[in-house]
């Protein structure tokens, strides 16, 4: 055998099975362990599937390879060609006798970061060195989920007839309001990081395509240090024409059931590495609206500070929901819940105020628990309403230009909603931080790796 052919992997450590017994296989991965016993010696190469024993006999094999395998870092990227042997001691039931290794990639000593050792490292330490934290099967397991999420989330959008857009992520107006935007140099001009493609979704329902979605990073220059809240996080958003909030809804409740049953099928050993259970929501997901909350969270004597006396009072129709109430809502409702019929000054202007009461809107939020993990609605398509709507939050029509427009020259009635990644990945993972389902996430004070 030359050289190059020990490169390539010919089995993964899970695929190995009973047919595979007394044939030559390449198994390729890192070393996560090595025991010398001087006659013999166990290495356990680690892939992503799992673990396989070699066991090396210095009696039977080169000194020369015998002394390769026992010295060889833990941590080393190494291939491994040998015979898969049937071995009642090993655990897997098998273990490979190897003719042939070859170090791939040496591990320098000590390492930065311990990949199966027990002491939990702290998060600036593991995001420091990303790339080994990912070496461990239950960080990697998270990531393998949330390829798992969005194949689900595009599977459900593409039987629903929608088309997959890609809007601009460097825009020149601060977009929506309400959230701080990242200010970047455009050659001689300010340009921002877009906070959502909230406004270009919306513009795409004056073209005929009808139905929507992007899935792509959204920018936020909030000082949230929270374990909820990313700097950068990755949007996924649709929009539907001729479609109503119920249309919306049942797209929503479509997503995120696939999402849990795809999870289900697909994932076992990662859920079980991470000892997550996960049970399928039914749908329809309870609705709940927002006066009935307030009616509830104000009895139990849930408190806000009053915008104008800047004192602490009982919350109050018309409140925004704090952390504590959701907390207290969450006693209740620990699970997925729609929350509906917020005040319209609690929504964004872009949000269609209720027929029969101006001042509820007829936008929506999907909650797990205390957390917030989708936002919609039905939106405004009369552009004189919109003008009106955005001049009353203090913004200036002008600054809308290209978005306006498009409601001028014959926009269909549309609702839509956006769904942050992450908070899906965390719920989907049971992860207590955000932080943890992002490669290398973005917060107020990490910005490398
Ligand atoms: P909103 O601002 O509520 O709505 O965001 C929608 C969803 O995006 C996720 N999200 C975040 N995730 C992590 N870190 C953040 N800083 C962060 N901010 C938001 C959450 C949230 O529920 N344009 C509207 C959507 C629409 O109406 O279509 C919007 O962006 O999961």
């Amino acid at each position: 055998m030359d050289d190059e052919t020990i490169w390539k992997r010919t089995k993964f450590a899970a695929e190995i099975g009973e047919d595979d017994y007394n044939t030559e296989i390449t198994l390729c991965g890192w070393v996560q362990y090595t025991r010398n016993l001087g006659k013999m010696a166990f290495v356990h190469l680690r892939d992503r599937t799992g673990i396989a024993q070699i066991t090396a006999l210095s009696k039977t094999m080169d000194r020369e390879l015998f002394d390769l395998i026992v010295s060889v870092p833990r941590e080393s990227a190494v291939c491994v060609r040998g015979i898969v042997k049937q071995s009642p001691q090993a655990k897997a039931g098998w273990e490979i006798i190897p003719y042939k290794v070859k170090i791939a990639g040496e591990a320098k000593t000590p390492l930065p970061l311990g990949v199966v050792d027990k002491v939990d490292a702290d998060m600036d330490t593991r995001f420091d060195n990303r790339f080994l934290d990912l070496r461990k099967p239950q960080i990697q397991s998270i990531f393998m989920i949330r390829s798992t999420i969005l194949d689900a989330v595009r599977e459900v959008f593409l039987e629903e007839g929608f088309i997959e857009i890609q809007t601009p992520k460097i825009v020149a107006t601060a977009t929506e309001g309400g959230t701080a935007l990242f200010e970047m140099k455009y050659f001689d001009r300010k340009a921002f990081l877009n906070q959502s493609p909230q406004l270009f979704k919306q513009t795409m329902m004056a073209t005929g395509l009808d139905r929507v979605f992007e899935i792509g990073p959204a920018f936020r220059a909030e000082e949230h240090d929270t374990v909820r809240h990313l700097n950068e996080y990755t949007s996924i958003d649709c929009e539907m024409a001729w479609g109503t909030l119920d249309d919306s809804l049942d797209v929503l409740e479509k997503v995120i059931q696939r999402v849990y049953s795809n999870v289900l099928n697909h994932n076992f050993m990662q859920l079980e590495s991470m000892g997550q259970t996960l049970v399928s929501p039914e749908r329809p997901f309870p609705r709940l609206n927002y006066n009935c909350i307030i009616d509830k969270l104000s009895a139990r004597g849930i408190e806000v500070v009053d915008e104008n006396t800047g004192k602490k009072r009982v919350i109050e129709w018309g409140d925004d929901i704090p952390m504590d109430g959701f907390k207290e809502i969450a006693k209740d409702r620990p699970s997925l819940y729609f929350i509906m019929k917020w005040p319209m000054k609690l929504k964004p202007f872009y949000i269609q105020p209720d027929p029969d009461d101006p001042e509820v809107s007829q936008g929506f939020d999907l909650n797990y628990g205390e957390k917030e993990l989708v936002s919609g609605g039905q939106r405004v398509h009369d552009p004189e309403l919109l003008r009106k709507l955005i001049r009353e939050r203090g913004m200036d029509p002008e600054d809308f230009g290209f978005y306006l427009k498009a409601f001028d020259y014959g926009m269909p009635p549309h609702a839509g909603w956006g769904l942050g990644v992450e908070r899906l990945t965390m719920i989907i993972t049971g992860s207590s931080n955000v932080r943890e389902t992002v490669l290398f996430p973005r917060d107020k004070h990490r910005l490398v790796p």
